[in-house]
């Protein structure tokens, strides 16, 4: 399944400039605030040079990144929770993604109007910071009268009830859920409220064209990444040398997507395996610490059902051998068992009985 990721932000700030320019996709960009209504779907292709590597010496029919799913929802403002603007009832279509990126307006110009004035990237996030706690307030006020009523009939539930409200204080207090002191158990008793606040976040600084190669201030403890939606959208139509050339030009080594999706990775603990064969060439997404049984589910589930073990290659060993061939020449191909911990560029090969 795609790892999926959620843009929030103020209006008017280039959510949807942004996300056309990630998923090349005409979402609505405009100038005028909640241009977007209904929540925009994209799928991006998860950039990485090694597959293309692995591509020229296999020389595969086929070649298949990952891929990460973008939804670009309406604005937020200052009251939405209670019913101010359009993004509240939005949120809702947010509450099944991995992950939130937050778009932070820095870019100064002047004719974009700024729902609240003026540029204060801190503000900004406290704003939503608080709108976002208290759609979470709404979910776990709605919930505890029903828990109240099951943990009647099933003492079971009496411990998730008590969880459950000790959260519901936490956030009371201007808290994000994330950060209430959890046990594993209590993790699992609000699981299934997949509230916004308990999402890993990213915040993306859309900065001016000029200060793209420039890092701003940490926020909360946060690094903004900064990308220019602007930029980004410029680079859509060019092709891949071109694009490269641009970017250096403005001091850029990667796309504004290459280095979200590599913090997102790196936030959410994810790398990428490959798998290798004349018909595809393929990376898989996992878990960092995912064994090889583990990594063989995310193809098949009878891969993990009936996994017996993994011919493994190290990606720097494959490319080095021009192939699987060469590498297993090299003594390179190692054969692992259901205790391997995958290791970011495996190439492998699963063998499985069910
Ligand atoms: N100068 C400049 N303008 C930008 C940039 N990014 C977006 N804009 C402009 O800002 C306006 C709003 O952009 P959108 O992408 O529609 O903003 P949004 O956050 O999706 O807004 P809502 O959907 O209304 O919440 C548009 O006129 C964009 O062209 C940027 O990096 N620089
Ligand atoms: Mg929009």
């Amino acid at each position: 399944m795609a790892l999926s990721i959620g843009i929030v932000g103020l209006p008017n700030v280039g959510k949807s400039t942004l996300f056309t320019a990630l998923t090349r996709k005409g979402g609505l960009a405009a100038n005028y605030p909640f241009a977007t209504i209904e929540p925009n779907v994209g799928v991006v292709e998860v950039p990485d040079e090694r597959l293309h590597k692995l591509a020229e010496i296999v020389k595969p029919a086929r070649i298949l990144p990952a891929t990460v799913e973008f939804l670009d929802i309406a604005g937020l403002v200052k009251g939405a929770n209670k019913g101010e603007g359009l993004g509240n009832q939005f949120l809702a279509n947010i509450r099944e993604t991995d992950a939130i990126v937050e778009v932070l307006r820095y870019f100064s110009d002047g004719n974009v109007i700024h729902v609240e004035g003026e540029s204060d990237p801190v503000r900004d996030v406290d704003i939503i910071k608080t709108e976002l706690i208290l759609a979470d307030l709404a979910t776990v006020e709605k919930a505890i009268p029903r828990l109240e009523k099951e943990a009647k009939r099933d003492k079971n539930l009496a411990a998730k009830l008590e969880t459950v409200k000790e959260l519901q204080g936490w956030l009371n207090e201007g808290h994000r859920a994330l950060r209430f002191d959890m046990t594993d158990e209590q993790r699992e008793h609000i699981y299934d409220l997949h509230l916004l606040t308990m999402k890993p976040m990213l915040y993306v600084a859309n900065v001016d064209e000029d200060q793209a190669a420039s890092q701003p201030e940490a926020i909360d403890g946060v690094s903004p990444i900064p990308i220019s939606a602007k930029v980004e959208s410029e680079i859509i139509d060019m092709d891949a040398t071109e694009a490269k050339e641009f970017l250096e030009m403005m001091g850029l080594e990667q796309s504004g997507l290459e280095r979200l999706i590599k913090a997102a990775y790196q936030l959410l603990g994810l790398q990428s395996y490959f798998t290798a064969g004349e018909v595809e060439v393929r990376a898989w997404t996992v878990p960092v610490g995912a064994k090889a049984p583990q990594a063989a589910g995310v193809i098949h589930t009878d891969f993990e059902r009936g996994f017996i073990k993994a011919e493994t290659i190290g990606y720097n060993d494959f490319i080095a051998g021009n192939g699987e061939a060469g590498a297993r020449a090299a003594g390179k191909m190692r054969l692992e068992g259901k205790d391997y911990i995958v290791q970011d560029g495996d190439v492998m090969h699963f063998k499985f009985n069910v």
